[in-house]
């Protein structure tokens, strides 16, 4: 950059809410004046507000991106929202003398403002079909910096059919997980071993098998529990699928390990190879650490290898959780669903972590339906026919929230308990099966209390965490 170009901001002569023109002196020294101040021998060199149309509609086959739009001081709406626009599909800071009529045809166009929400829509040839990070490159791009812009955060998209055909979607979405655990109905359950980090192979593989002797479906690793010399992954792969072999046998219950291959993308491969040859279902990928690239390839692979995908989104709040700032959720499980996992962490509304009632709710819509309806603050997608994937309701549960969790989310969930497990006062075992005694009294309509009174592993867990939310 020029120096002096830098010092642009600090030459600002607009009044706030006028238009901003920059004009060209030398290429050392650039100011902004007002239109009415423009030479005749200066050039106007902007043109974001024709990426503003609020008589415009979108084109039935448009990607519809909703954005939360905060302007920086000096800057309206309409001057934020054709910025937004223009720098996440053809445009830049500047005329061009490379403008085609064909090119002009491709630009979005922030087409509604309400409040701070702007709709922008974009031609769909803008977008490499299959391709999540060319995607994301455009509409959750270098939008997020323009200085113009105190805070943006996309919302929603609507994903226009082509595109969403053009992604794989879920190898077997909930049906195929109920089919294959052979669970038809209930909520399917899941634990992490806790301590998160530091068991020892045989400490977690005989964990699990304490676990799934109590009744549980899922063993599941911690989202940092990987390769770690504590508990190298092999051996650990090895051991546990041995459990989960005698754990079946002696149930006569179907069981699966949610084994954790998060690693560089080739390294993953490896790993997916190794739990299918050894006889696994599923493998888990933390999809915000690993990223869009190598969840598209993870999903080709467990595609050949008939592997199903449970995705952590550890890392997700970074970016989702300012209501001023970032991507939201919804739109992470969207691409979620569309790239491909099976199941998906979406939250708990009453549990430790962050979120509320509401987009728990849009998110499982989003992850669960076959059309998300749209609740107002979101929109409205057809999935055309996509699978379904089963959502994943974690972090800081236990039994005595049972029941509000499945009021709020339905049955058609797995519920993962970590330390509600492994914080029960009688162990792994008991903590399993005092969360079944729950599950299979909820859905007999008898109250937590009723249920209590026939299993004392659950009148035990009540006792130590009553129906509390713990922070
Ligand atoms: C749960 C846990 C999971 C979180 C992730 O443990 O460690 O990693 O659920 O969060 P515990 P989310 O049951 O002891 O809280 O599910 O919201 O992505």
């Amino acid at each position: 950059m020029a120096p002096g170009v830098s010092n642009l901001f600090l030459q600002d002569t607009r009044s706030p809410r006028s238009k901003p023109y920059i004009t060209e002196l030398s290429p050392l020294c650039m100011v902004i004046k007002p239109k009415a101040l423009l030479g005749a021998h200066e050039k106007e060199v902007e043109w974001y507000h024709d990426f503003v149309d609020l008589n415009g509609r979108p084109a039935k086959d448009d990607l519809v991106a909703l954005f939360r739009v905060t302007p920086s001081p000096g800057f309206t709406m309409e001057d934020a929202a054709g910025r937004v626009a223009s720098e996440s599909s053809v445009g830049t800071w500047t005329t061009l003398t490379t403008l085609t009529p064909r090119v002009r045809k491709m630009m979005a166009m922030a087409y509604d403002i309400a409040g701070d929400l702007v709709r922008v829509s974009y031609p769909e040839e803008l977008f490499e079909e299959g391709n999540m990070p060319q995607i994301l490159s455009s509409i959750a791009g270098n939008v997020f910096s323009m200085k113009a812009v105190a805070g943006l955060r996309l919302v929603d998209v609507v994903w226009p059919r082509k595109l969403v055909e053009s992604f794989g979607g879920p190898q077997f979405g909930a049906p195929g997980i109920r089919r294959f655990m052979k669970v038809p109905r209930r909520p399917l359950t899941a634990s992490v071993p806790k301590p998160k980090l530091g068991l020892s192979v045989e400490e977690h593989a005989r964990h699990g098998y304490e676990a799934w002797s109590g009744g549980l479906d899922l063993l599941k690793d911690d989202e940092n529990l990987t390769d770690q010399g504590f508990n190298p992954f092999s051996r650990r792969a090895k051991l546990s699928y041995r459990y989960r072999d005698k754990a079946e046998k002696e149930t006569g219950e179907r069981k699966s390990y949610l084994i954790n291959i998060t690693a560089e993308t080739r390294e993953m491969e490896r790993r997916a190879k190794l739990v299918h040859d050894l006889g696994g279902e599923f493998v888990m990928i933390d999809i915000c650490t690993t990223g869009w690239a190598a969840l598209e390839t993870m999903r080709d692979v467990c595609g050949d290898l008939h592997l199903a995908i449970h995705a952590h989104r550890a890392f997700h709040a970074a970016f989702t959780r300012s209501p001023t700032q970032g991507m939201s959720m919804a739109v992470l499980a969207e691409t979620a669903r569309l790239v491909g996992v099976d199941q998906l962490h979406i939250g708990t509304a009453i549990g430790k972590l962050e979120a509320t009632k509401e987009e728990v709710v849009a998110l499982r819509d989003k992850v669960h339906g076959d059309k998300s309806p749209g609740l107002g603050w979101d929109l409205e997608q057809d999935w055309y026919g996509m699978k379904p994937l089963l959502p994943v309701s974690s972090g800081g549960l236990h039994v005595g929230l049972l029941y509000p969790l499945l009021d709020i989310l339905g049955t058609d969930i797995v519920v993962q308990l970590g330390g509600g497990i492994w914080g029960h006062p009688d162990g792994g075992r008991a903590g399993s099966k005092a969360l079944r005694d729950a599950i299979d009294g909820y859905l007999e309509k008898r109250t937590l209390e009723e249920c209590a009174e026939r299993s004392p592993e659950l009148s035990v867990a009540l006792r130590k965490w009553g129906t509390s939310t713990y922070k």
